[in-house]
């Protein structure tokens, strides 16, 4: 029965059921969950995706849309015998338009490509993350998906003007075009934007580009404490009137980890208790330098290193950049990614490390989107510890943790989606009502449930 949906869908699309296909497109990043799909299909064309999204809804087959599967909330995961619908060959690149600053890209273009072909003529767009190199645009959009310039431009959701999105029953939606003002009636686009592939299948965007800035720079400085960190931002802004394109956050263990795992030197005189990444718009000039000077004479700032080349910009941001590769090849590391608004960032640590921290099996490291009031939070597991007393333990202090974040009306997902992993913490976040909106949507687009199944919520 099951050779034969799959040798009749191999007469229509590119399919594999290689061992090490299933193992590598049935899973993201996390590795909570093993991967179980029945097979792959790589379709080459929009139209193709529809005719597969057609055959699995007529035949009941359940199907998991995949893109570059860098997402830390199993939202790509494929773990009960589903359809993988890789995305990965709709490669279509456009031409940039100068004028309107859009360009048109097909799903399984990666975030670096959409760089590299924009910064030609020197536009960008500005989504930018750590997996670059391997996320697709169609997966950066499905999870809406943040970054490290979110405090300059806001999540993925702001730079779309147009979307093509193919449904479970085959048909394929436009939703907008490269026009900018288009103000009719409720907008498709954005429900798709961040529904992590419960909804529809995104298989083209039109992004909206912008001027990238002309000059940046970056420095590290070590502080005590977030709240040092905290006070540094209000004065970057207030005081040195810096156009900030960063602020990122990271502890001493973070740090160690990085230069334990990469071999880097410490850039600091000494290993301060936290350290915070700033770029910032404009030159390297006098007033910059001046404000660093400041900064560090009023006490703020315990030690600084400002970059003075694009190779040592970039020696510096890989002490955040690396931070999860690194602490995932330490150990195994329950994650979970969550924001407050930044003014309550500082009661919110506080009460993390005094009351939940303790309540985590291992070691917690802390490390983000300061300037957004996000933070990861990765407990490690210990290595004496076997990984299913890990998960047990780290699941129980959650729940303090949500409870912290509900107090606060903070997110229990703030960049990262939901997907399989977070669906528990969902309420936390989100009333009653609002979830079940969102399922009569998705009963309406999808009445099988086919679509992703048992991502963000069950029906
Ligand atoms: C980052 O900001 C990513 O580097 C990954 O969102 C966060 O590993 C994590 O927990
Ligand atoms: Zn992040």
């Amino acid at each position: 029965m099951l050779t034969t949906w799959i040798d009749d869908l191999s007469q229509k699309v590119p399919l594999s059921r290689q061992p090490q296909d299933l193992q590598a497109y049935g899973r993201d990043w996390t590795r909570v969950y093993v991967p179980r799909p029945s097979a792959v299909v790589f379709p080459r064309h929009p139209e193709e995706v529809c005719e597969v999204l057609r055959f699995c809804s007529e035949r009941g087959i359940a199907v998991v849309p995949s893109g570059g599967r860098t997402g830390l909330s199993a939202g790509a995961v494929a773990a009960e015998g589903e359809l993988v619908l890789s995305l990965e060959r709709l490669r279509h690149l456009g031409e940039v338009d100068p004028l309107g600053l859009t360009l048109t890209v097909g799903a399984g273009i990666t975030n670096q490509e959409v760089h590299q072909h924009s910064e030609k003529i020197g536009l960008t767009w500005p989504i930018d993350l750590a997996s670059k190199g391997s996320c697709q645009v169609g997966g950066n959009l499905a999870t809406n998906a943040g970054g490290i310039r979110v405090i300059r431009y806001g999540h993925a959701r702001q730079w779309v003007t147009g979307l093509q999105v193919a449904l479970i029953d085959g048909t394929l939606l436009k939703l907008g075009t490269a026009v900018q003002k288009d103000n009719v009636g409720p907008d498709l686009r954005q429900l798709m934007i961040g529904s992590e592939g419960i909804l529809g299948v995104i298989t083209q965007a039109t992004l909206r580009l912008t001027i990238m800035p002309r000059e940046c720079q970056v420095m590290f400085l070590a502080v005590d404490n977030i709240d040092r960190g905290l006070e540094l931002l209000s004065h970057a802004r207030l005081q040195g009137r810096l156009q900030l394109q960063a602020f990122e956050f990271v502890a001493q263990n973070c740090l160690e980890a990085v230069m334990k795992v990469q071999d880097r030197a410490c850039p600091f005189a000494q290993i301060p208790p936290a350290a915070v990444l700033i770029e910032v718009e404009g030159r390297l000039d006098n007033e910059l330098e001046q404000w660093m000077e400041q900064v560090m004479s009023q006490g703020l700032v315990r030690d600084g290193v400002l970059a003075r080349s694009s190779t040592e910009r970039a020696s510096l941001w890989a002490y955040r950049d690396n931070i999860t590769e690194s602490l995932g090849s330490l150990g195994l590391m329950h994650k979970n990614d969550i924001a407050v608004e930044v003014g309550r960032l500082g009661e919110f640590v506080h009460t993390l490390l005094s009351e939940v921290a303790p309540h985590y099996p291992g070691q917690m490291y802390l490390f983000g989107h300061l300037g957004d009031g996000n933070l990861h939070i990765n407990v490690m597991k210990p290595s004496a510890m076997d990984p299913e007393t890990f998960w047990e333990g780290c699941q129980r202090a959650d729940q303090l943790l949500y409870e912290l974040l509900r107090n606060l009306n903070g997110s229990v997902s703030a960049e990262h989606g939901i997907g399989l992993l977070k669906k528990a913490a969902l309420s936390f976040s989100r009333g009653p009502h609002e979830v079940d909106t969102v399922r009569r949507v998705k009963k309406a687009l999808d009445p099988q449930g086919l679509l992703n199944p048992g991502k963000v919520f069950d029906l």
